[in-house]
């Protein structure tokens, strides 16, 4: 077992520095100790949970249902956790993270309230050094990113975002003590997920909601409500396979696959389907009612109509019922949103929606939010505008690869990674659920799981091997960006603006970052690589300098 040791500088010398103490960064270090390697995670936060340690806004709850969204590695941990809601409520996921990280000592190993800023490959000493916030450079063989898809939170690009004197608040970045909004008038921003599930619950609360809205987006009835003692022991007492069909699966849920065309029914029988899809609660529900919502434009169509006509339903004012109706993207190709009453939200008389499409905002103001027709005042201001999604986190550290490449500067095209593991380039950093991996198309935990037991793995392998280093090829890499490319032209969501593309950060370059192939057919190729002697992927013996 290497030894945490001083590397000469000062600082420490580790086989592996994890960035990060969400889901992931917890895993990869369960795994790593428990394989005899020396590692760390260093963590901004004061606390562990990633996602649910910063996204503490009122209405904030997982959209894939807990039983799934939850770790499978240990059977034991599996089934002592008792989830309370079908959709468990971010403190409860908070509470999970921090019983984890109990239960398995892994604070001992993770460094709070200190950030990683710098990273530099050394090719000489096949060794990454690694610069942190408390001014310590520590050397590591492996550096693995586990800083988050969706941690880099951002502020809209409204001229006078600073100048407003009330209090704002980030949903990324929410108080822990939390907001008392009563008899408060309040503005927000943003109708993504996080506005769709805040608004009703800030609406209970605030004297009068305003919603800025410049997209609407397409929200399904979550059907949340408290788990039966009988349904999660049904569910624990099959656990084991039904974690192995979520591994295979799509969209890490294992959920069956149509086999018609939304085309090739009848409109009675399609409004049906998609019914059910509406009342199942289920994020992929409507979108898995036929083979075709996600690739055929007409067929996508069907579905779009279907959630306007309840949008019409639900909304009593008829404009307003209109302004929410998504026009300018199909279904699923933004992140549908599960919502608990949001639609309904509208109906209430302390809740206006401002369509940003007709009157757009013009400035923020010390005082509110000024429109092209209208000045508005409040009390307080509420971004819920959304993450620089998938790379955000990533270049925020100023990563230094060979030759002085940094990783910003590699990706300002476009992000070229090898599996969403690995980059050329970058000899030894690993990227968990990293762009061109299935990621955010999935249930997080299984696609976390399976990326950092592939890594702990190939790190096994090295130190087995006599290996210093492992490396994308450039060729590996040119064909996993091409048909991480492919895979999403076969679909839709080129078509939307969404930040799947990277389309809400102005400058960035237009991809579509995640990997559509599915998590099984991902899992499987991954496999094979390795099955194949690493395919794709160069290794240096210690020391051992070689043209990659
Ligand atoms: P994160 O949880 O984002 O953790 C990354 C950590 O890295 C953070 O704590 C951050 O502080 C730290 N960090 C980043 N950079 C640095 C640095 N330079 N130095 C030090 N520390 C750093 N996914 C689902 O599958 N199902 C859901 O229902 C679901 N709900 C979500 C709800 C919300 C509100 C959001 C925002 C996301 C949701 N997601 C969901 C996606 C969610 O991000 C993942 O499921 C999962 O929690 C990600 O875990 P992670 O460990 O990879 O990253
Ligand atoms: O962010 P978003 P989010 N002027 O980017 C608007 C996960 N998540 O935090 O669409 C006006 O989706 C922007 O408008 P537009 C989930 O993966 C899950 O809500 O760019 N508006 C949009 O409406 C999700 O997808 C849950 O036109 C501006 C909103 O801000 C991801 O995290 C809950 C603007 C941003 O929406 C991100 O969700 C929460 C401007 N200048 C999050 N700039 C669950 O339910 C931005 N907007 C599990």
């Amino acid at each position: 077992m290497a030894k945490s040791q001083g590397n000469g500088s000062g600082g420490r010398s580790l086989d592996a520095v994890i960035v990060g103490a969400g889901f992931a960064g917890m895993y990869m270090l369960y795994q790593l100790r428990n394989l005899g390697f020396s590692a760390k995670v260093i963590e901004r936060a004061d606390g562990v949970g990633g996602t649910w340690y910063w996204n503490r806004y009122p209405g904030a709850r997982c959209d894939v249902e807990s039983l799934n969204y939850s770790f499978s590695f240990d059977n034991d941990l599996e089934q002592e956790w008792v989830w309370s809601e079908r959709y468990s409520p971010q403190p409860e996921i908070l509470k999970y993270a921090n019983h984890v990280a109990d239960r398995f000592d892994l604070r001992k190993d993770i460094e709070f309230q200190t950030s990683v800023d710098k990273a530099v490959w050394d090719d000489n000493e096949c060794r990454w050094a690694i610069s942190t916030s408390k001014g310590e450079t520590i050397s590591a063989q492996h550096y693995i990113m586990a800083s988050g898809c969706l941690s880099h939170s951002k502020l809209p690009e409204i001229p006078g975002v600073d100048s407003y004197q009330g209090p704002t608040y980030h949903t990324g970045h929410w108080p822990h003590e939390g907001v008392d909004f009563t008899g408060m008038r309040i503005g927000v921003i943003g109708t993504g997920s996080s506005g769709i599930q805040s608004i009703p619950e800030l609406a209970k609360q605030a004297a009068h909601v305003t919603v800025f809205q410049r997209t609407p987006n397409f929200s399904m009835p979550a059907g949340n409500r408290a788990l039966e003692a009988d349904e999660v022991d049904a569910m624990k007492a099959i656990y084991p396979e039904h974690r192995q069909a979520a591994r295979t699966s799509g969209f890490g849920v294992p959920v069956p696959l149509p086999e018609r065309s939304a085309l090739e029914v009848s409109e009675e029988e399609r409004n049906e389907v998609f019914q059910r899809g509406w009342d199942s609660g289920n994020l992929v529900g409507m979108l898995l009612g036929f083979n075709d919502l996600l690739t055929s434009k007409e067929a996508n169509d069907t579905a779009c109509e279907f959630v306007r006509n309840k949008i019409r339903a639900i909304v009593k004012d008829p404009q307003t019922a209109e302004d929410l109706c998504p026009f300018d993207h199909p279904l699923g190709t933004k992140r549908p949103c599960l919502d608990s009453g949001y639609y309904e939200t509208f109906n209430r008389d302390n809740v206006k929606l401002i369509n940003l499409r007709r009157t757009p905002i013009e400035e923020i103001t010390p005082t509110g939010i000024r429109t092209s027709d209208q000045e508005f005042t409040f009390d307080a201001i509420i971004f819920a505008t959304g993450f620089d999604a998938m790379t955000g986190a990533l270049v925020a550290v100023d990563i230094e690869g060979q030759d002085g490449i940094t990783l910003k500067n590699k990706w300002q095209d476009g992000t070229r990674t090898y599996l969403g593991i690995m980059v050329h380039g970058f000899p030894n950093l690993f990227t968990i659920t990293g762009p061109a991996s299935p990621s955010v198309f999935s249930n997080m935990m299984i696609s976390i799981e399976q990326h950092v037991d592939w890594i702990a793995a190939c790190m096994v392998y090295l130190r087995d091997h006599g290996k210093a280093s492992i490396e994308a090829s450039q060729e590996a890499e040119d064909f996993w960006v091409q048909h991480n490319t492919e895979a999403g032209d076969a679909t839709l969501y080129p078509l939307a603006n969404s930040w799947y593309m990277g389309s809400n950060v102005p400058g960035k370059p237009r991809v579509l970052m995640p990997y559509i192939g599915g998590v099984g057919v991902y899992r499987e190729e991954c496999d094979d690589i390795v099955a194949n002697g690493y395919r794709g992927f160069v290794m240096r013996d210690a020391r051992e300098k070689a043209s990659v």
